[in-house]
């Protein structure tokens, strides 16, 4: 039996990466001598900090200046920030292997391109013997854990999915809205596995979940990106959805397939994933990258 993390018993480290214009902090340290990973996010602003009746809540009733300098019409200060109104989004992973160690370290990316030839030889027993556990999305489809978080289920085996705020989203800010779908069949590692007969599965998804985000947080589909990873960090399908207007993180164009394209390659082509050519970014500490600059070689 692990102990629970503990934050008056962790230990700074060091700095895995920090990201200013995020506004993220990854930092690795210890708790009871095993290591920690605590991610701290500067959350955004909202509407509602400035326009609650409720002074306790209100941004600027909670708040006073103190001036840097003044020039002209020009002034710059320091607001200062009553401590409810700037809390801070703290994810921990702990105990945290040396794959997360990794996996939040800055460090520099390269691109491959994964043929079905390459996804069978190399990708396929990486992901099978290195890959990160995805416990965690078992604990949630058997209502283990975060059950009362879920926005919508469908308990369907073949078509159905959970659909609960993503662990990058603090569950509140509509600003930075990220919601996971993740798929009930435990069989379909990533998009690479997707065929015909999968159409069902991906065209409820995204019905079911867009309806969803729309009646409980109020945001039309034509306002939310719908996406898959490739390669993603846990080989169980889900879909990332998130507020079009957030730069979230993982979207760049590297590594976000749309749901949408998703489909329609398939329609066109039953077979797209299994004969595609996939690219693929990876970081250097990544065994992939090895295994891929390898087979180049
Ligand atoms: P991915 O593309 O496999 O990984 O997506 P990456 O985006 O991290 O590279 C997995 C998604 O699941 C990510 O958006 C994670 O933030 C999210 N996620 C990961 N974990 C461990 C959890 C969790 O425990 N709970 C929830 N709700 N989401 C998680």
């Amino acid at each position: 039996n692990l102990k629970e993390f503990d934050w008056d018993h962790f230990k700074y480290e060091r700095i895995l990466s920090n990201n200013s214009s995020r506004k993220v902090v990854f930092i690795l340290g210890s708790c009871f001598e095993m290591p920690a990973i605590v991610i701290l996010e500067k959350i955004s602003f909202t509407q509602e900090q400035f326009t609650t009746e409720n002074d306790k809540e209100n941004f600027i009733r909670n708040s006073k200046l103190e001036k840097i300098f003044k020039n002209d019409i020009y002034e710059n200060n320091y607001c200062i920030v009553d401590a409810n109104l700037n809390k801070m989004k703290t994810t921990i992973i702990f105990p945290a292997t040396e794959k997360h160690i990794n996996k939040y370290t800055e460090q520099e990316c390269f691109t491959f391109q994964e043929t079905p030839e390459l996804y069978e030889k190399i990708t396929l027993p990486h992901i099978t013997s290195e890959k990160f556990t995805v416990d965690w999305v078992y604990n949630v489809l058997e209502h283990k854990k975060e059950k009362d978080r879920i926005i919508i289920e469908d308990l369907d085996s073949e078509i159905g999915f959970m659909l609960l705020p993503d662990l990058k989203w603090d569950g509140e800010t509509k600003e930075t809205l990220y919601v996971t779908a993740i798929i009930m069949n435990r069989n379909i590692k990533s998009i690479r596995e997707l065929r015909q007969k999968h159409l069902p599965l991906l065209e409820n998804v995204k019905t079911k979940s867009l309806q969803a985000i729309k009646e409980k947080y109020g945001l039309d589909s034509t306002q939310v990106r719908a996406y898959f990873h490739y390669q993603p960090s846990y080989y169980h399908l889900h879909v990332h959805f998130n507020y079009l207007n957030y730069d979230s993180p993982g979207i760049y164009c590297d590594k976000a397939h749309l749901l949408d394209t998703v489909i329609n390659n398939i329609k066109l082509m039953s077979n797209y994933y299994e004969k595609a050519t996939l690219n693929f970014v990876v970081r250097k500490n990544d065994k992939l990258y090895s295994l891929f600059s390898d087979a180049k070689n």
